[in-house]
């Protein structure tokens, strides 16, 4: 009998990776997608038609049908991916921010629950490093207090504890993966890694002047999303739930992010100035091309994290280092750098991508 996996959150970053891996390893995926006006399905879109691959609607502010799905599919495995999933965004819709990352994972835990599934449908909560917030100590376990420090992170703090309530009291299998930022090519635009390695790509090809950013000294530990939902399907395959920081135990500020994708983009920039007049000037020219705008900065920051994934390595035998930090800058720069290009083209300006990319991007 094939295996059925429940995704929420599908149509994002790491729900299309995690499709791809189930549907991979024999998987029978089913995922929950939003009714929107719009097609926002672009990460998935390669993957419908698929004969295993099924999409149900349903939203996680709504009971009744995540019952109506939970109870229809009756999956082995539940990945609860779906959130709003924007720190800066969670100042400006906290409510909403609640209702879907905290209420929300209620929601799945019950409706699993109440269709009477408690004890053969296994679940796997998205947690977060932002939980560790205004941090406590460095780098961050699974020991390390936490000090959530956004209304996002407020309320992914009730998913980590709601889930650790349900084993306890109900005997079920749900764990907590308490990832740490991990990007790709497939990133939303407004995160502070695709924001980057696109407006690199775009001023490399003259498409775009300056690039904007908040406060490039934030620190954080960046893997690459898929490596890391390898882990959340490992996590549920471990002989007891349990919860599991999964990092790559390496940090870096968003300044030498934007440094080494300048690079790949063909830029040697160098940053002088402090705080809001820090500045990011092309080496060469002498342009400024990364300058500060105070509105990114947020009302309370997370500014210093770092992961130690000593017990995913240690029990689920998962490799933290497979993709570095260079690697991973490098391929989402290639890839901005080749969708520029397309863009150019449609808009009858060329680029020399071939050229580029024997001469510049190569490490
Ligand atoms: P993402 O790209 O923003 O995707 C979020 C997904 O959630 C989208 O499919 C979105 O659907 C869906 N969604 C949002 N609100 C929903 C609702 N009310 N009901 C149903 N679906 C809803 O996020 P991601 O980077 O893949 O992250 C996946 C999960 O891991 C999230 O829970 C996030 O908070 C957590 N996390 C992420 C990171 C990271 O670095 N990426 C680290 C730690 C934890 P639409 O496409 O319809 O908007
Ligand atoms: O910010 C700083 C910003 O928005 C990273 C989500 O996936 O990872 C993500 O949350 C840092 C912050 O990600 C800009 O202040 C500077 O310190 O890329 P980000 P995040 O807030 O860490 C965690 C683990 C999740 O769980 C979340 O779902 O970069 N920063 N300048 C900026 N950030 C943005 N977005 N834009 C800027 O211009």
């Amino acid at each position: 009998m094939k295996k059925k996996a429940l995704i929420t959150g599908v149509t994002g970053q790491d729900g299309s990776y995690l499709s791809e891996f189930l549907l991979e390893k024999g998987y029978d995926v089913h995922g929950l997608i939003r009714r929107s006006s719009v097609d926002f399905r672009q990460r998935i879109a390669h993957l419908e038609g698929n004969p295993n691959f099924h999409l149900h609607y349903g939203d996680l502010t709504d009971s009744s049908g995540l019952i109506a799905v939970i109870g229809e599919v009756r999956p082995d495995e539940i990945y609860n991916l779906a959130a709003q999933s924007h720190v800066q965004v969670s100042f400006d819709s906290p409510e909403y921010t609640a209702d879907t990352d905290a209420v929300g994972v209620l929601r799945i835990l019950e409706a699993v629950r109440v269709t009477g599934q408690k004890d053969n449908c296994r679940i796997y909560q998205a947690s977060t490093s932002e939980l560790y917030g205004k941090v406590e100590e460095v780098p961050q376990n699974e020991e390390t207090p936490f000090h959530p420090y956004s209304p996002y992170a407020v309320a992914k703090q009730y998913g980590y504890w709601i889930v650790k309530e349900y084993r306890d009291a109900y005997g079920m299998f749900a764990c907590n993966g308490i990832l740490f930022n991990h990007e790709s090519e497939r990133r939303g635009e407004t995160f502070v890694t695709r924001k980057i390695t696109l407006a690199a790509s775009r001023i490399a090809q003259g498409k775009q002047d300056k690039l904007y950013l908040g406060n490039m000294s934030s620190l954080r530990d960046w893997g690459y999303a898929k490596d890391y939902v390898e882990c959340m399907w490992l996590i549920l395959q471990n002989e007891k739930p349990d919860d599991f920081v999964i990092a790559t135990g390496v940090q870096h500020s968003v300044r030498e992010f934007a440094q080494l994708a300048f690079k790949y983009a063909g830029i040697d920039l160098e940053f002088t100035g402090e705080g809001a007049d820090e500045k990011g000037i092309d080496k060469a020219s002498g342009r400024v091309l990364v300058e500060v705008n105070p509105d990114f900065y947020r009302p309370t920051d997370v500014v210093n994290l770092l992961g130690d994934p000593a017990k995913a390595k240690r029990i689920l035998g998962w490799n933290p280092q497979k993709t570095s930090f260079d690697e991973l800058v490098h391929l989402m720069v290639e890839h901005d750098m080749r969708q520029v290009a397309q863009e150019r083209a449609s808009e009858h300006v060329t680029f020399n991508l071939e050229e580029y990319l024997e001469r510049g991007v190569k490490k």
